[in-house]
């Protein structure tokens, strides 16, 4: 891939980064995207599985959706995309720089691959929380004897631990993705389509208090045209390369 060589010199020089991660990061790890040809969705998908109303009507349908795609994740690993933010986080960190990952993703592969920043925008697919009591346990079950699972506090119906459309981001998650972008140098999209909010909106925050952006992505999406740079390829092949040219 032809990378710019002004980028690999800001990628030099940045100290402060702020990367925001979609699907596409773990596609590589065999993990399916949402949007596209072969996405996970559809529109009656997103209404039955990914809003409180779906869940409410049938939580044992939504259920055997999230426990099948907790069986792939549980099983999957990091690949080479999520391993070149770990080095070029430890390169950072080594010279008093930082670099911070806001996550879409449900999957924990960036913490497996060894990121220790990692905000998870949409929650987690490895937490648990009560509809009746909202207590929250983490739980790595990858086959559930009966779904949906139950509280073992009060009995009540558990629900996958991640936002919904039409539900709030964690409040702690919204600050640190605004103080992130707030802050750093260089501001990173890599495998998102930019079309889910507020997550997609944190890009031009950074560019407005003058970070320069970078998106990293297999096609072009909405947000390519109003970056400083878009690479397009797959991120375990760019982002190695990158990394690899700057350090
Ligand atoms: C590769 C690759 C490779 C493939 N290498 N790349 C402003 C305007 C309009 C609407 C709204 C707005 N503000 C809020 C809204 C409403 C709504 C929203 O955004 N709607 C839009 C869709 C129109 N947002 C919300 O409701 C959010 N809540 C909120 O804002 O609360 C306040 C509020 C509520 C209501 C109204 C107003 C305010 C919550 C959003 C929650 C999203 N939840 C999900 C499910 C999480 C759980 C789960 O995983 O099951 O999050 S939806 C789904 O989309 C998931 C993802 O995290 C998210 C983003 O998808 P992502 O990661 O970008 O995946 P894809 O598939 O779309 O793209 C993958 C890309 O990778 C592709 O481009 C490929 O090309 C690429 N790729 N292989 C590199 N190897
Ligand atoms: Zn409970």
């Amino acid at each position: 891939m032809d990378i710019p060589c002004d980028l690999i010199e800001y990628v030099r020089q940045a100290r402060h980064v702020a990367v925001l991660s979609g699907a596409g990061i773990s596609a590589e790890s065999g993990l399916p995207i949402f949007r596209g040809e072969d996405g996970l969705w559809d529109n009656d998908t997103i209404m039955r599985f990914a809003t409180p109303e779906g869940f409410a009507a049938n939580p044992k349908a939504a259920w055997e959706w999230y426990a099948h795609r907790r069986g792939e994740a549980g099983r999957a690993g990091p690949n080479p995309g999520h391993k070149a933010l770990v080095k070029w986080q430890e390169e950072l960190a080594s010279c008093d720089g930082w670099l911070e990952i806001l996550t879409q993703n449900i999957d924990g592969l960036h913490q497996q691959a060894g990121s220790k920043k990692v905000t998870e925008l949409h929650g987690s697919g490895w937490i648990l929380r009560c509809t009746e009591c909202m207590r929250e346990r983490k739980d790595r079950t990858l086959k559930f004897p009966d779904l949906p699972p139950k509280c073992p506090e009060c009995g009540g119906i558990e629900r996958p631990g991640v936002v919904w459309f039409g539900e709030s981001l964690p409040v702690e998650a919204l600050e640190r993705a605004v103080w992130l972008a707030r802050e750093c140098d260089l501001f990173v999209t890599v495998g998102t389509s930019g079309v889910v909010y507020p997550a997609a909106s944190f890009i031009m925050v950074a560019a407005d208090g003058g970070a320069k952006t970078l998106e990293v992505n297999l096609d072009p999406t909405p947000l390519s045209s109003q970056v400083t740079w878009a690479l397009h390829g797959p991120s375990g092949e760019v982002l190695p390369e990158v990394v690899e040219k700057a350090f």
